[in-house]
């Protein structure tokens, strides 16, 4: 089957460019970033810091690199980093927290995602000389290995200020911040507000090619950069990344609707199957985490048979799959899907 017939429901980085973005690119101003002089980056820049309600952002290669300047920004080598204790941070990103920024990731577990403050405070441990300096409280926003799960305004601000209160910073993975946003149907600033710092990603569901913003306060964003740097993330002429940035920050934003609804259609189709069980309180965003646990099957062998019927789905362990969402999967794409998992698990079931 040829790769543009399957229905790919991996992730929504697998979306690609529109074809605003791609005539935005054909005529972007561009300039050295790295001397400041890219016209299109700087703007991009401004727009991303204005959104989020902070002083100042700067444009990253990618959400792991946005991650990893940003720890290594708020923090010093050797501290210890409250993080909860599913976050891409802590499983998808190589180690980085630890191999690169040199510090010690304090996982705690949380309901959905949203961490109990209670839990926070349990893990900030008094000053001694045994202990590493606790430093830093990270959130992940729309959670992702929870199934794209909100974590609320209130919710962040009652970490926040727990945070605060012990004099840690705050920071948010907010890689889907906009997916929250247009969840819970608020101005996105209504979940930044609450963390000192945070990144988002563009080349998520807003369909960007490449890019994340890192946002914060001037200092912070000054650091960023220059860790950014020693990265090796200096970017030249990236106003043709930005470019399908400011497009994205313009345009993209309230279509992700689309992708929940399209989401949640799935799951309460998959919840109907028998063999498949869907938490469907989890299903807030684009995302699908379906429990095949109930077949007897490896989540490997679930996805190679999905894959044989044109659809991909991305198997992510302890018998569970996940779906995403994104723009270019229509209703009829999920109704296809919805098929072919019935026919997988029919036959798995038969077996
Ligand atoms: N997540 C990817 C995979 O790495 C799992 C995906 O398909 O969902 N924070 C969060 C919450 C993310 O979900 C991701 C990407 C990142 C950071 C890293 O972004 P990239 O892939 O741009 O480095």
């Amino acid at each position: 089957m040829p790769k543009e017939e399957f229905i790919d429901l991996r992730s929504d980085t697998v979306t690609l460019p529109t074809e605003e973005m791609l005539e935005a690119i054909r005529h972007a101003k561009l300039g050295d970033d790295v001397y400041g002089e890219d016209p299109t980056v700087n703007e991009l820049e401004a727009l991303a810091a204005e959104r989020m309600g902070k002083e100042a952002a700067v444009l990253v290669p990618s959400g792991t690199m946005a991650n990893l300047v940003s720890l290594m920004s708020n923090t010093k080598r050797g501290d210890l980093v409250i993080l909860e204790s599913e976050a891409h941070m802590y499983w998808y990103e190589v180690g980085g927290i630890s191999a690169v920024a040199g510090l010690l990731p304090w996982p705690v577990k949380s309901k959905a995602g949203a961490l109990d403050p209670l839990d926070v405070e349990a893990a900030i441990r008094p000053r001694n000389i045994h202990f590493p300096e606790p430093s830093l409280v990270c959130v992940e926003n729309t959670h992702n290995r929870h199934g794209g799960t909100v974590v609320s305004p209130e919710q962040l601000h009652a970490v926040g200020e727990v945070a605060r209160s012990h004099g840690l910073r705050f920071y948010m993975d907010g890689a889907r911040i906009f997916n929250a946003a247009v969840a819970l149907g608020v101005d996105v600033k209504e979940f930044t507000k609450h963390v000192d710092n945070l990144m988002f990603c563009l080349s998520k569901g807003l369909s960007c090619p490449v890019g994340s913003l890192v946002v914060g306060n001037r200092d912070f964003v000054e650091r960023a950069r220059k860790n950014r740097k020693v990265l090796g993330g200096g970017m030249r002429q990236a106003g043709i990344i930005a470019a399908a940035g400011i497009v994205a920050l313009e345009t993209m934003v309230d279509r992700l609707a689309d992708d929940h609804r399209n989401s949640r259609f799935l799951a309460e189709g998959c919840a109907k199957i028998d063999g498949l069980s869907v938490d469907l309180v989890r299903v807030q965003t684009n995302m699908v985490v379906l429990d095949i646990s109930g077949l007897g099957v490896e989540d490997a062998l679930f996805t190679s048979k999905l894959r044989e019927k044109g659809v991909l789905a991305g198997a992510i362990g302890k018998g569970k799959v996940r779906f995403v969402t994104h723009r270019g999967i229509e209703r009829e794409h999920v109704e296809r899907a919805l098929e072919a998992i019935k026919d997988v698990v029919a036959e798995l079931r038969s077996r």
